[in-house]
């Protein structure tokens, strides 16, 4: 005969999960939210928006059981907790590679942001060519009766990076994580090529930032010089003449 259902225990464990996963779904708005503000306040302040887009999502729980395993966790909620941290995780596209380091450092300082770990995948490339900066943060989520220190992964790179990474993803899993070597290598190659590409834009960014600059500075000058209305001009030449 079957045991009956413990619906307490049934009903506890559903609260649990459902707050555990809460709990990541708020880190990744505030993480947000401090995103959307630093966008916002840039391209008032500088006329320019260094963040192509963001996209965040919360790990499946398939992927958090898969990744569990392959940790050769114990299957507990304060153990996950503790040791996997990209369950909540945000990916920023950006324009150019200093915008990278712009933003990670902009959100580095921020005072309820703890850097747990930071891996430069852009200086220091892995060698199949991914690149990347990735920060591991914890954030602070004041809920009703607790306040939670939240792990988050924020991923920056480029849109060529970001190409780069997505096909690779694809072809990574289509081989079942054993790519073929020339399409290893030609990977590489396009790794190279988007990194090209990076430098190439970046280099004319830079270019059209200096003509924009000197621009300003003439329109400044110009606009520094008093014009006086010829009634005016034509009086200081009278007075001038006698
Ligand atoms: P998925 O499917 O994207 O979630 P960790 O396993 O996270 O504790 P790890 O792997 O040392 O530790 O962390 P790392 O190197 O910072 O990588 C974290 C994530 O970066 C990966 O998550 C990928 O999303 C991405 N990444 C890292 N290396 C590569 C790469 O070579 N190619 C691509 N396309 N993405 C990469 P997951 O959980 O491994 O995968």
């Amino acid at each position: 005969m079957d045991t009956p259902l413990d619906y307490s225990n049934i009903k506890k464990l559903k609260v649990e999960l459902t707050r555990f996963m809460m709990a990541y779904k708020f880190a990744l708005e505030e993480v947000n939210t401090k995103i959307n503000i630093l966008q916002q306040e840039f391209q008032y302040m500088h006329d320019y928006n260094p963040i192509e887009h963001v996209k965040s999502r919360v790990k499946s729980p398939e992927s958090i059981m898969k990744k569990v395993q392959k940790k050769d966790l114990p299957f507990d909620l304060a153990t996950i907790r503790e040791h996997i941290h990209d369950i909540a995780g945000i990916r920023i596209n950006c324009s150019f590679v200093s915008d990278i380091y712009r933003i990670a450092d902009m959100l580095e300082q921020q005072k309820d942001i703890t850097v747990i770990q930071k891996k430069d995948y852009i200086k220091n490339p892995k060698p199949n060519g991914y690149k990347s900066l990735h920060l591991i943060i914890q954030i602070p989520i004041f809920m009703s009766d607790r306040v939670e220190n939240v792990f988050t992964e924020i991923q920056i790179r480029t849109i060529a990076m970001d190409f780069w990474a997505s096909l690779e993803h694809k072809i990574y899993y289509k081989y079942n994580k054993v790519i073929p070597e020339p399409l290893q290598k030609e990977l590489k190659d396009a790794a190279l090529s988007a990194n090209e590409l990076d430098e190439k834009m970046e280099r004319i960014h830079k270019e059209v930032n200096k003509i924009k600059a000197a621009d300003t500075l003439d329109q400044h000058r110009d606009d520094d010089q008093v014009v006086f209305p010829p009634e005016i001009l034509s009086i200081i030449a009278e007075t001038k003449d006698h």
